[in-house]
């Protein structure tokens, strides 16, 4: 059944622990409940981007202090991705500061990704708007995943963001399902929309078709100097709903807790693992911003009894994650 705006704010409006008890019973029918996900960021081209989107502090037009940089070098990022997996990431993922890759810019991604794969890792790149025929060069390079966010939900997004509309957004996800990969796309919550707004963008994600593979539910990071850095902070609980609702209406979707991590306390990112979250990014800063040191991450994992899986272990997980449903888990296996 399509989810509406409407029916996702019921779900939203519901008492907490009937919520949560039915998002983690959902979760249970479609992944291991003691398996996360880990993928590793990395800024490959920082700072001065021409676009306005409000909570970025890598635009140009906001004064922050991240700088601009040039796109890195293929041995740099090759270095850092090495570097990602002997810490134990599944997924190395790839952020570009721009509005979209010039063809120039995005050879050399291509030739990071094929570098990446030689690895083992799985790869995403995040590279903004795509022109015809460029997310087809990414798949033929060997790229498994391209991030593109809806952000928010129709309604609040010109709030936020000038420079590129809803509609672009929605083109560049269609190139990206046209050309074979998979999609991850979610949006940030705590910039001052209302629940329906939260509750809109869910329907948006949950209404693509086939649903992304991956939902990265990002918390505003409020950094000095974007114009949403007085943002009042979101509450806890809302955050926990928001979860929950997206683990209901994506039921098959890996659901991360992507930025924001860095503030939640341990019983927080525990509620939401249990509401359905079950993919993190890993490493001390995602682009610019600082994460969760990985030793927090390990001492979390070992309390909770949660693992990372594989790499490349996603295809399997399907098959094996349903025989897994009952499983008890076999104690901590705290990612290396
Ligand atoms: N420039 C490309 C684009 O915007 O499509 C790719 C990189 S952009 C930084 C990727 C995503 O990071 C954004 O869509 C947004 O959801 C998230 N993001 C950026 N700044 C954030 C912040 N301060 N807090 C939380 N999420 C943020
Ligand atoms: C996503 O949804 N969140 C990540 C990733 N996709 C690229 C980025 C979060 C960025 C947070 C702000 C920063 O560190 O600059
Ligand atoms: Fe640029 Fe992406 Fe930041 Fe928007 S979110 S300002 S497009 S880097």
């Amino acid at each position: 059944m399509a989810h509406t705006t409407h029916s996702i704010e019921e779900l939203f409006a519901r008492p907490f622990f009937d919520l949560l008890f039915e998002a983690h019973t959902v979760h249970r029918q479609h992944f291991c409940a003691h398996e996360i996900q880990i993928s590793t960021l990395l800024s490959i081209k920082t700072g001065g981007c021409p676009e306005d989107c409000g909570y970025c502090p890598q635009s140009r037009r906001h004064d922050t202090d991240v700088p601009d940089e040039a796109l890195l070098s293929v041995e740099e990022v090759l270095a850092a991705a090495r570097r990602a997996k002997a810490n134990g990431a599944g997924r190395f993922c790839m952020g570009a500061a721009w509005r979209g890759p010039k063809e120039r810019d995005l050879k050399r991604v291509t030739e990071m990704v094929a570098a990446i794969r030689g690895l083992g890792l799985e790869t995403c790149a995040t590279l903004g708007l795509l022109r015809e025929g460029q997310a087809e060069q990414l798949a033929e390079a060997g790229l498994d995943y391209y991030n593109h966010n809806l952000d928010t939900s129709p309604e609040f997004y010109g709030k936020v963001i000038g420079t590129r509309t809803y509609e672009d957004r929605h083109e560049t996800l269609a190139r990206v399902r046209r050309a074979g990969l998979k999609v991850c796309c979610g949006g940030i919550v705590g910039m001052g929309e209302t629940r329906r707004d939260r509750a809109g963008l869910i329907a948006e994600l949950a209404a693509l078709d086939p649903p992304p593979e991956s939902v990265p539910i990002n918390l505003l990071v409020r950094v000095p100097g974007t114009p949403l850095m007085d943002q009042p902070s979101l509450e806890p609980f809302e955050f926990v709903r928001t979860i929950a609702v997206a683990r209901l209406c994506l039921p098959a979707s890996r659901v991360r807790i992507a930025a924001g991590r860095e503030g939640m306390s341990e019983e927080l990112q525990a509620l939401c693992y249990f509401a359905g979250a079950n993919s993190i990014f890993s490493g001390d800063v995602l682009l610019t911003t600082p994460n969760p040191k990985r030793a927090a991450d390990e001492a979390l994992f070992a309390k909770l009894g949660l693992r990372s899986c594989a790499a490349g272990a996603e295809a399997a997980a399907a098959t094996t994650d349903r025989a897994a449903i009952h499983d008890e888990g076999s104690g901590p296996r705290v990612h290396a």
